[in-house]
């Protein structure tokens, strides 16, 4: 008869001295593969007398549920060690500074569409916005529809849409018109309060001097229970200060309509245009930087939130021209002719990360 506690210490004792995952699965099917030798001592259970197998059955059994138990608690420690290994050995320290040899700081230029739209970033961040994104092929209902922009309402002309081919369930994906859809997307799968802002790539099918197909736009949106135009304007108001870099601004809001918002305005900033540059801040001029208002309660409910409880407010501009307006850069159309010589005009540097504490520029 053979001796279960020999055999079940010599089993243990290979898989303790398994070093890695092949030795193991050696050691598994030398004791629990087709031939191995717990799976032939179950076999002999047949020849065994009634009485026999009654004992020697859950003795067996037990036997092989303890050595696939062991296996696997070994199986569980080497991939451990392996990653524990990994960890080790691949430990990169992201405190270093680059060495000079490895990495040209002067290589490669940001581009100043990416350059304010990580200051815009770093302007939100530290009132509390935080970053979404979504999808720049979207569906027809969130950037229409749930938009309060039914179907055969004009601003969908407006917009000239790029519409992509029918899917099979009829629906008609486009390119993005605006960043709104993010907003729609956040109020459909968040609670309030929601501060966000969304900047990103959107299109319409326009080209002329001041138009591209695609351009980008930063929308912000803030959900609450008692939201108001107050707050609206302050944000607004810190955020030009911060952008344009200023210690104080002059904004007019002129009442305007968007299908989205209610009561809707237009925002210009006082600047003055008599030199080469422009000057915020100063002057007897105006510029439309931005759009603006308080969501519109039917967007509101459109997203399953109760308009009587939520209320907020919303704004959008385009990116690109903030761009041309901090940085005296002429022809919008430049900025997407990948022209290597425009970039490393007016690019920024690689290490000029922008941040408040930091300063947002050089
Ligand atoms: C939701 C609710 C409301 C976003 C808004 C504007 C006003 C606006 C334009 C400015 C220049 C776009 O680049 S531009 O052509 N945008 O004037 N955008 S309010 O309102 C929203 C968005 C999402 C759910």
């Amino acid at each position: 008869m053979t001796d279960i506690s020999a055999l079940e210490g010599d089993l243990i004792a290979r898989i303790a001295a398994a070093e890695d995952d092949a030795a193991l699965e050696a050691v598994r099917v030398h004791a629990l593969g087709k031939k191995g030798v717990v799976s032939e001592l179950l076999k002999t259970l047949g020849a065994l007398s009634p009485d026999e197998r009654k004992t020697q059955g859950p003795a067996f059994n037990a036997l092989r549920d303890r050595v696939a138990e062991a296996i696997g608690a070994k199986k569980h420690a080497l991939g451990l060690a392996v990653l524990q290994r990994r960890l080790e050995t691949e430990r990169v320290d992201v405190t270093l500074p680059a060495p000079a040899f490895a990495f040209d700081p002067n290589a490669g230029r940001i581009h100043p569409v990416a350059q304010v739209t990580d200051e815009l970033i770093a302007i939100f961040a530290d009132m509390g916005f935080a970053l979404a994104e979504g999808p720049e092929v979207e569906r027809d209902d969130y950037n229409f529809t749930l938009l309060n922009i039914p179907p055969e309402h004009p601003a969908r002309q407006m917009h000239d849409t790029f519409y992509l081919n029918a899917r099979a369930d009829g629906s008609r994906p486009v390119l993005r018109t605006h960043t709104s859809p993010v907003q729609i997307r956040t109020m459909l799968s968040q609670k309030p309060p929601i501060r966000i802002i969304a900047p990103g790539r959107t299109y319409r099918s326009d080209s002329d001097q001041t138009h591209t197909p695609m351009f980008h736009q930063i929308e912000g949106l803030v959900i609450d229970e008692s939201t108001h135009m107050g707050h609206l304007k302050w944000v607004l108001e810190e955020f030009c200060k911060a952008f344009f870099e200023v210690p104080n601004v002059t904004m007019r809001f002129r009442a305007s309509h968007f299908p989205f918002t209610e009561p809707s305005a237009e925002v210009d900033i006082q600047c003055d245009r008599s030199g080469d540059t422009v000057k915020f801040g100063e002057g007897d001029d105006w510029l439309e930087i931005l759009g603006c208002g308080m969501v519109h309660p039917k967007v509101i409910a459109n997203c399953g939130l109760d308009p009587e409880k939520y209320q907020g407010f919303a704004f959008g501009c385009g990116i690109d021209r903030l761009a041309m307006l901090k940085y005296g850069l002429p022809d919008l159309r430049a900025f997407f002719d990948s022209d290597l010589r425009w970039l490393k005009h007016y690019g920024f540097g690689v290490l000029e990360q922008p941040s408040l504490a930091g300063g947002l520029t050089r």
